[in-house]
């Protein structure tokens, strides 16, 4: 059916028309806060598919259509100014157009291939590299991490994580990190950039973390996007970017185990998760780029809420902005402009621990063409070298500004908003600000693009608390 059909028919209420049943289509509609809340509450899968600031595009198949069909009331809002963008999503995962055999995905790893090329990588370049064993999945499988680094360099080492493949169907996101992992070691001696990093960096990759997922995308279900946790007998699957211990259960990520971001029973409750984070307790790593895709995207914290940008902004924004050129026009921004999202790796490694940290979505579709690899594969490796050499104490400038402690202050009352509004859970987070100035504190919130309702919000909370404390002395 033509969008034009789709959307006359549903501007003028009625809903009677069936959907083609046999091919999935990716639907856009305007991103608005009314759209996002529908979209969460009816479970439909609107991950980055070509989502914009201003456009949400979410994935019409059966399932949607079903919840859609038996949703008639949501319908009219969202499908208000709403075209079709892609006919068939699936048609990108035809292998056929790029390799001749079942088991073999041409340019695309399968799980099988990526061990054997890491195993391989491990046997050529002893002094430069160590694979190791980082977890071992529900299904049985190895999560494998290559460290990269200069065994024989005694100079002190900074450390960078680099991750691909939390979502089972991006599976270009594998490729840029093994790209990268060949690039540095291939011309570590003849290159002085190159031997430079592997010299005072350790360098930890995980190109594949959700081998469970990546092997049922690759060999069964392509649009799956999880791990493939159990719940009962069924595996529905846990999104790997929900589950992180940071704001987990927060906006944007789901309690229903059906959902492709149900967010897991509790957080870190996954064991690529856990790998993560012991990861981190063993490399203390100062930088961190998960890649995705798509949507030439270059994304940082906050995830989990728009009601405020980070304290760190400005230094986000200047690497991001150096990224998104380095990979030919990719749009930098704070993750929530897009949606906001909670439990996901980059609030997590920033927010509990300090790690300047990213997500790259790369290219204009979740498996770009085969012809399209090799400049994405470059362009990634690119933006590695870029980061390994400059975003090595990325925090180091940062002066404990009487801005900065008022920023930190609002975050955490920002974080606590979203748990609960009642003024005594407040109690510490408002005492921080209580010794700053009225007109500091309104600055502050302005250069956090602090939304107005929450401006509002916070500052009812700080009369309440003073009023609160003048009681208390009397
Ligand atoms: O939704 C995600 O986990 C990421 N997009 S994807 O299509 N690769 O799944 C983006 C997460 C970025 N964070 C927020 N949008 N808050
Ligand atoms: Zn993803």
């Amino acid at each position: 059916m033509k969008p034009f059909a789709i959307a006359k028919i549903l501007t003028l209420g009625l809903f009677s028309f069936t959907f083609n049943s046999f091919s999935s289509q990716v639907l856009q509609v305007p991103n608005s806060p009314v759209n996002q809340k529908i979209l969460d509450k009816l479970d439909l899968d609107y991950a980055c598919m070509g989502n914009t600031k201003d456009h949400l595009h979410f994935h019409l198949d059966q399932r949607a259509k079903n919840i859609l069909e038996s949703n008639k009331f949501s319908k009219t809002s969202l499908f208000k100014d709403s075209k079709i963008v892609n006919e068939n999503i699936e048609s990108q995962f035809d292998i056929e157009s790029f390799s001749k055999t079942k088991n073999d995905l041409g340019i695309y790893h399968t799980h099988q291939e990526l061990v054997q090329e890491l195993q391989e990588t491990a046997k050529k370049y002893p002094s430069l590299t160590e694979l190791k064993v980082v977890g071992t999945t529900v299904e049985g499988n190895d999560i494998h991490a290559i460290v990269l680094s200069n065994k024989k360099s005694t100079l002190d080492k900074k450390s960078f994580l680099v991750t691909g493949t939390h979502h089972a169907r991006e599976w270009i996101s594998t490729e840029v990190p093994l790209a990268s992992i060949q690039d540095l070691l291939q011309s570590f001696s003849s290159d002085d950039e190159a031997s430079t990093i592997l010299n005072n960096s350790t360098l930890v990759y995980v190109p594949m973390l959700n081998v469970d997922g990546a092997i049922f995308s690759r060999t069964q279900q392509r649009m799956w996007r999880k791990n493939r946790r159990k719940e009962g007998i069924s595996s529905t699957g846990v999104d790997n970017n929900r589950n992180y211990a940071y704001e987990w259960g927060g906006a944007g990520a789901s309690g229903s185990a059906w959902s492709n971001t149900f967010r897991g029973p509790e957080a870190m409750s996954e064991v690529e998760n856990k790998v993560i984070a012991q990861l981190h307790d063993q490399y203390d790593f100062v930088t961190a780029i998960s890649f995705h895709s798509y949507s030439e995207l270059i994304l940082w914290p906050w995830g989990f809420t728009d009601k405020m940008k980070s304290k760190d902004h400005k230094i986000f924004e200047k690497y991001g902005k150096k990224m998104g050129a380095i990979m030919g026009g990719y749009k930098p921004i704070q993750a929530s402009g897009l949606y906001p999202a909670s439990g996901v790796f980059d609030d997590y490694l920033y927010g509990q621990h300090g790690v300047l940290t990213y997500t790259i979505e790369l290219g204009k579709q979740f498996v770009p063409k085969p012809s399209e690899v090799p400049t994405i594969n470059s362009n990634g490796s690119k933006l590695l070298r870029y980061m390994f050499t400059e975003a090595r104490a990325p925090f180091e400038n940062v002066a404990n500004t009487t801005e900065y402690q008022i920023a930190q202050a609002l975050e955490n009352i920002v974080k606590s908003l979203n748990i609960n509004s009642e003024v005594t859970s407040y109690t510490n987070e408002l005492s921080a600000l209580q010794s700053f100035k009225k007109e500091q504190i309104e600055a502050v919130m302005k250069d956090l693009d602090m939304s107005p309702l929450t401006r509002i919000q916070i500052n009812r909370l700080i009369k309440k608390q003073a009023l609160f404390n003048t009681l208390q002395d009397k």
